[in-house]
This record gives C-alpha cells, sequence and structure tokens, in this order.
C-alpha cells in the first residue's frame, strides 16, 4: 500500500484547520454578520462541524476515490461546503447566504444544493442506510453490464453516534448481511453527545458487537498518537482514562487543563505526579484530546488499511466542537460562538479581519504549494454529473384481457406481458418488495427474470420437483431484489434505485410492492426518496376495508391523504385495467423523465367488471386525474364521484337513480392528488396574471353552481370531500373514517356506508337540503 508523504500529512492538517474555520464562519456570518430581515435564529451546528472536519479532511483529500459517494452527517453540512468551496465548486456568495433563500442549504441537499451532494440527508439514520442500497445498485448494475467494473466506488456514510440510536440503520445492517453488501465505509463521529446531552455510556462495545456479527469489520480509533503513547507508557493513567464516563470526560474536555490537572490529582495521587510535571496546563488540554477522529496521521493509517471491499465500520472517537470554546460541552449542539469569542477565535487561528472568506488564508508560503497541490489532485471527480435521463424505450403497454378484473391482478399480469417481449424497459426495471412478492402479484415477472443475487442461489424446491407455482432460484442476471419485512428497506432500496442514473449513469426503472397500510410504516423514507428525487413506481396493494376478511389490521385508510401532501409522489388509483395500463405506461415514461416524478399506484384484489368504452376519450381525463364515466347533463344538479374499487356501486347507483335524475354524472376519479395540484397551481397562475382552467374546474363547471355532489372512496372522505370546494358546490362524502374490520363486502360495505343505498341517499339528502 502507498504511504502518504509526510508533507500531506501537514497539509491534510491545513485542510483541516481551513475547514474547521470555514464552516464556523459560514454559520458565524449567517447568524450575525448577514442582515436579518425577519430577527429569526438562523442556527448551524459548529460543534457538530468542528467534530468531523479532520475526518473530512481525511476522506476528502487524501482517501475518496473518483467513484466513491458518501453521505454527510446532516448537520455537517457546512463542512461539505467548505470543501466544495476549497475545491473550487461552491461560491462564497452562496455560504455568505448559508440557510437563506436559494443559499447554500442547511443539510446537504441533492436537488437544492449547487455543489454535488451524492445523497441528501437532514433525518438522521436514512443517509447511512442508503449507502447499503446504493452498494448493492452498484452490484447490480455491474452484474447486468450495465455499469464497468472500473467505474465502481465505495460508499461512505458520516455518521453523528447517536445516529446509531435509528432503528433503521439495523434493518439495512440486517438487510446488507443478507445480501452480503460490501464496499462501505460507515464512520462514526463519535462525540460521545446527542442533541440534549451526553450519550450513554459502553454503547460502542455493543456496537461494535452488532456490526462485527453482521460481517463487518470494525476499527476503533480512540487515541492519536500523541495520546496512546502516553497512555502506554502509563498504564495507570490509561485505566484512569478508560473509567471516565462520557459525561465526565466531555465536562473535562470542556473545562480544560487546570481541571484535567485536579482531577488527575484527586483521582490518582501521588503515581501521576511525574506526569503532571511534565506537562503544563496547555499541555493537558492538548493531550487529551487527540483522540483518534481528529489525529490526521491515525486516520490515513486507518483509512489505507482499509483498502478491499469488506463493510467496515470505523468508530472515531472526537471531541463536539474540537478547538472551539465550548468544546466538550453538553449543550453545545446547536451553539453558536458570539462575536467576542468569534474575534477571539479568528486570531488564534491566524485569520486577518476581512479575510474570513479567503480560501487559504493564514497558510504559510511553505506549505501552501503542498496543500494546493491537494486541492487540485481531490478536484478531479467532484462534479455534478448528468442526471441520467432519457435511457428507457417505454413501448404502448397492452391491456390484460377479461370482463372481469383486479387491478391487482392486472398488474401482475402487465408486468408478465412486458417481461415476455422484452425490450429496454424490460431489461430496466428492478423489482423488490419486502416478503410480499407473492402476494403483491409480481410472481409471475419473478418466474420470467429472477431473483437477484451476487452468488447463484438453487430452488431446492425445484430441484425436487416438489410442485410450486412459484420459482425462486436466484442468480446474478435476475431482477428482483427480495427484501425481509421491512417497509423502511424497502423505501431506501426504490431510492437507491430510483437513483440510479444520477449515481451511475444507468437509469433504472424500479417498481417497489407493499401493502397500501404499511406505507405508513416507512413514511420517512419514502418522503426521503421523493425529497432526493429518486424515481421509482410504487405499487400499494391490497388496499382499503375492500381487502375484506383480512380485517382492520390490513385495511388501509389515509394513504391517499398521505399521497395528497407528499411531493414528488404522483397517486393514482385505477378502478379498470384499462386506466392502470395507461397509468405504468405513464409512470415508466416519468421515472426517466427529467421533469418526471414517481408514482404511487393503489389498488385492489376485488375484480370488477370492465367498463365498454366507445373511444380513448377517458384517457387522457384519467391520466390528469378524473373523466366522466357518464356524462352528466349541462347544468345538471348532481353528480356522484367516485374512486377505485368501488366503482361498482357508484355505476349501479347511477342506474338507479339516472331516470328520477336524467342529467346525473359519475365522474371516476383516478388521482385526487392531481386534481389538487392543477387546481392549486391553475389559481397561482391567475394570481400571476394569467387565466387558465384547472382540469377539474373544467368538469365540475358542467354541471350547476349549486349542483350536489357525492363522493365516494374507499379510504378516508377527505381524499375527495374537498372537491366540493372547487366551485363551492354541496358535497356529501362518504368514505372510511373508523378502523376497517372483517366481513364479506355486502356486510363490509353496508356498515362503512360504501354501498348502493348509502349513494342513494346521499343524493336524495344532499338534493332535498337544496
Ligand atoms: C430523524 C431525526 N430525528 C431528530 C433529528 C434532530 N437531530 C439532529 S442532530 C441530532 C443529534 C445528533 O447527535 P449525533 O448523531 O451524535 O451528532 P453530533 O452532532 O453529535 O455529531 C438530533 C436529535 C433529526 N435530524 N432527524
Ligand atoms: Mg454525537
Amino acid at each position: 500500500m502507498l504511504k502518504p508523504a509526510a508533507t500531506d500529512i501537514e497539509s491534510l492538517k491545513i485542510l483541516d484547520d481551513r475547514l474547521r474555520w470555514l464552516s464556523a464562519w459560514t454559520i458565524h456570518h449567517a447568524n450575525h454578520v448577514r442582515e436579518s430581515a425577519d430577527g429569526l435564529k438562523v442556527g448551524g451546528h459548529q460543534a457538530s462541524c468542528a467534530s468531523m472536519t479532520s475526518i473530512m479532511a481525511a476522506l476528502y483529500f487524501h482517501a475518496l476515490g473518483p467513484n466513491d459517494r458518501v453521505a454527510v452527517k446532516p448537520h455537517a453540512g457546512p463542512v461539505l461546503h467548505a470543501i466544495h468551496y476549497l475545491l473550487g465548486s461552491q461560491s462564497r456568495e452562496a455560504l455568505e447566504n448559508f440557510r437563506g433563500f436559494g443559499g447554500a442549504q442547511s443539510y446537504p441537499s441533492r436537488t437544492k444544493d449547487r455543489i454535488p451532494v451524492d445523497f441528501s440527508t437532514g433525518s438522521v439514520g436514512l443517509g447511512v442506510a442508503i449507502t447499503a442500497f446504493s452498494s448493492l445498485i452498484q452490484d447490480y448494475l455491474t452484474a447486468h453490464g450495465m455499469m464497468d467494473e472500473a467505474d465502481r466506488g465505495r460508499f461512505v456514510a458520516l455518521i453523528g453516534d447517536a445516529e446509531l440510536d435509528e432503528g433503521n440503520i439495523y434493518e439495512a445492517l440486517i438487510e446488507g448481511a443478507k445480501h452480503d453488501v460490501r464496499n462501505l465505509w460507515w464512520i462514526v463521529d463519535y462525540n460521545r453527545q446527542s442533541l440534549d446531552a451526553t450519550s450513554a455510556d459502553r454503547m460502542f462495545e455493543r456496537f461494535d458487537e452488532i456490526f462485527r456479527s453482521c460481517g463487518w469489520r470494525v476499527v476503533e480509533l480512540r487515541y492519536g498518537k500523541k495520546l496512546k503513547a502516553a497512555l502506554d507508557a502509563n498504564p495507570k493513567l490509561k485505566a484512569w482514562f478508560e473509567a471516565l464516563s462520557n459525561a465526565e470526560l466531555s465536562a473535562l474536555h470542556y473545562q480544560g487543563g487546570e481541571a484535567l490537572r485536579k482531577r488527575i490529582e484527586t483521582d490518582l495521587g501521588k503515581g501521576a505526579v511525574a506526569f503532571l510535571k511534565a506537562h503544563d496546563d496547555a499541555a493537558l488540554a492538548s493531550l487529551f484530546s487527540d483522540l483518534g477522529g481528529h489525529c490526521m496521521e491515525s486516520l490515513v493509517e486507518a483509512f489505507d488499511a482499509a483498502q478491499d471491499d469488506v463493510p467496515t465500520l470505523f468508530i472515531a472517537w472526537t471531541i463536539k466542537g474540537f478547538g472551539l470554546p465550548f468544546a466538550g460541552h453538553k449543550d453545545n449542539h446547536a451553539g453558536l460562538m458570539n462575536p467576542t469569542q468569534m474575534t477571539a477565535w479568528r486570531g488564534a487561528m491566524g485569520v486577518a479581519e476581512g479575510q474570513e472568506w479567503e480560501p487559504l488564508e493564514s497558510v504559510g508560503d511553505n506549505a501552501r504549494p503542498g496543500v494546493e497541490a491537494l486541492i487540485d489532485k481531490s478536484r478531479i471527480a467532484r462534479e455534478k454529473r448528468n442526471r441520467g435521463f432519457g435511457q428507457i424505450e417505454t413501448p404502448a403497454l397492452t391491456v390484460p384481457s377479461g370482463e372481469e378484473q383486479a387491478t391487482q391482478a392486472a398488474f401482475g399480469r402487465i408486468l408478465l406481458e412486458i417481461a415476455k417481449a422484452g425490450g429496454t424497459l424490460a431489461d430496466r426495471i428492478v423489482t423488490t418488495s419486502p416478503d410480499v412478492t407473492v402476494s403483491t402479484n409480481l410472481g409471475a415477472w419473478v418466474n420470467q427474470r429472477g431473483l437477484f443475487r451476487r452468488e447463484a442461489v438453487e430452488d431446492v424446491f425445484a430441484k425436487q420437483k416438489i410442485a410450486s407455482a412459484q420459482k425462486w432460484s436466484a442468480a446474478n442476471k435476475g431482477q428482483h431484489i427480495e427484501l425481509g419485512i421491512a417497509e423502511n428497506n424497502l423505501f431506501l432500496m426504490l431510492a437507491a434505485a430510483g437513483l440510479a442514473g444520477d449515481l451511475f449513469g444507468s437509469r433504472l426503472a424500479p417498481i417497489g410492492t407493499l401493502y397500501d397500510p404499511f406505507i405508513a410504516r416507512g413514511l420517512d423514507a419514502l418522503n426521503y426518496a421523493c425529497y432526493q428525487d429518486g424515481r421509482f413506481l410504487l405499487v400499494a396493494t391490497p388496499s382499503g376495508i375492500t381487502l375484506g376478511p383480512e380485517g382492520g389490521a390490513h385495511q388501509s385508510i389515509n394513504p391517499p391523504l398521505i399521497a395528497l401532501g407528499q411531493p414528488g409522489l404522483r397517486h393514482y388509483e385505477p378502478a379498470f385495467a384499462d386506466e392502470l395500463t395507461a397509468m405504468m405506461e405513464l409512470a415508466f415514461r416519468l421515472i426517466d423523465d427529467p421533469d418526471g416524478e414517481s408514482t404511487y399506484l393503489r389498488l385492489s384484489t376485488r375484480s370488477i367488471r370492465q367498463v365498454e368504452r366507445e373511444n380513448d376519450d377517458w384517457r387522457e381525463g384519467a391520466l390528469q386525474g378524473a373523466y366522466w364515466l357518464r356524462e352528466p347533463g349541462n347544468g345538471s344538479e348532481a353528480a356522484i364521484i367516485a374512486m377505485g374499487a368501488v366503482m361498482p356501486e357508484a355505476l349501479a347507483a347511477w342506474e338507479e337513480l339516472r331516470e328520477d335524475l336524467p342529467g346525473l354524472g359519475l365522474l371516476s376519479v383516478t388521482s385526487p392528488d392531481l386534481l389538487h395540484r392543477h387546481w392549486t397551481a391553475a389559481q397561482a397562475k391567475r394570481w400571476s396574471g394569467r387565466r387558465e382552467q384547472s382540469h377539474i374546474e373544467q368538469l365540475l363547471s358542467q354541471l350547476g353552481r349549486n349542483a350536489g355532489l357525492v363522493t365516494i372512496t374507499d379510504a378516508a372522505p377527505a381524499s375527495l370531500s374537498w372537491l366540493g370546494g372547487v366551485l363551492g358546490q354541496r358535497v356529501a362524502p362518504l368514505g372510511v373514517d373508523r378502523f376497517g374490520q372483517t366481513g364479506n363486502l355486502p356486510d363490509l360495505y353496508a356498515a362503512y356506508r360504501l354501498d348502493g343505498s348509502a349513494i342513494t341517499e346521499a343524493v336524495a339528502e344532499i338534493l332535498l337540503a337544496e
């Protein structure tokens, strides 16, 4: 292994100082220098940044290869910006506007920051776990010949020690172990402080065991070189040091040399006289601050020694707020240096007044060439990449045949046809599911395309000639990634696969399936996937109380409301197989379109009679969120508005009522989400002077101003009740507003008022109320 030249270490230490300065100054500037328009605290985390500038200097200016990708601890965002400022890829203007509108974001953001951010972070834990799934996707792409071996990289997560409490990390660890995940470095900034206080003692030994038992290498960087030598020479002192609790050690770091001296005198008495004599207070403070995560030699050595592909956890001991006046104080998480402290610290860092933004301020002439050379060397691959859109040809998809169909079964059949037909879409699709592959109708696709595993796994049941409808063998050309039951992992996998174009240059069309109610289990990870603009198709099925005998724990109620409030995700809820086919076709196009988004399909196991179509006029409306399944009379006084699986009840009620109400319309809603979006967007346009009527306004204006609307959906009634607000028409909302229960459909629909008589009663009531 190549040992870095000694000058490199010196240059890295200088870069470490520059990062500590620039990150703290960026935060200080935003809080104390920049004009405030609203008097709000701007905030930022100087202590969390100072904690890991050494680690990040060692990584970005030494250890990272051109293809490596990093998820940075969210509150160390300013350090990442400072790195790019030194590299020339971040502007002073963006730093001056840190946490301001259009400025550098508080937490690294793929979509909003101008610097290349590999993974957005913010919700702790998720940035850590996505690196494991990205590594898996890298393995997938190379195995499928969609990426050159030479372009492979390592995935690095920079983690706060309190972040290790997030359970989603362990779900990912377990899934990773099953898939033999590799090329991962997870680096813990072990400052033993969280947001509120110091963190629980001795946990790191447990972390150690957990990771090792999952096949990871664990490297503990507890001591820097100086401190290690001092403690090795003095076993009593070492024992004393190692017995300190997290809180005691942090307090001593904060209090400094004098307090350290007193404490050692008290605890070790005569045994420490010689040691204390040889160190003045400043030397004591400096010595005990020499923890592994601040020692450049130790960091470089550790990174250089971990060059194989074994997943590695580095536990790097650090001091939160290292080098700052509030180093080690338990309350320093959101602590900010005041202007007086900043002035003093500026002097200590050798930065001249007025030169605060100078990238290499305070770097002496002798050191400069070495530092500049390191920066130049590190610049190469840290540039923003093309996002890799426009790679998938989506053909027109065929509508599955059958007079009676369920959308869930139709989904499986459409995928099967795609698999059989072949082509780029079929080859770019990767499916994934948390142990509900078969029960969400992905089975036929998997039979065609196989499970993905780097190492082949045979189907023992098939080999033993035991009859089964489902093939279950795996190979590195398989296209289904089977996950354990952890919905967080599903969404993180979809995020990683949905960023394949961005991260690796090869766009995939990821499809994830799960039961609709369990979206809630992975909601933050779903939001995280959308926030990064990962592109995928989420198929949630079965849904609603239409699931019948499965009962209330499996019957989803609120996901359409979740979707209504989720940016980056388009909700469709088809009633018929032809609608579903059109939606899937569009969903694949949206995955591969720079202006696209992800799609969520809410499907059902209920088999319903398909409608006869006279033409294709419905299609455009269905893709925009609604169309008249039964046209209303002009100025009609009433309409039934229905979504999804309860369409047969809506159609039957329409048939029953149309003699008494000749103008009665039946609107099939396929996406409350799109209708709402276009409605509010059209309003915003009107305020800026452009007149435009949204799709739902056009549809509802075919009715009378005072028309009554009866909305019905197998979901929270609020999913559709807002339609009354579009033109101010009266609305009677039907839907599920209590937990479901077991039962057959007639019983459940009657109890929850989703049946024909509920509709006719609601229509009668709303008309009588006139
Ligand atoms: C899911 C989630 N919960 C809570 C927070 C708020 N939060 C941000 S940082 C933090 C503590 C982090 O401590 P640690 O991980 O040790 O990082 P340090 O700043 O000490 O390096 C908390 C609770 C968050 N960002 N995300
Ligand atoms: Mg911490």
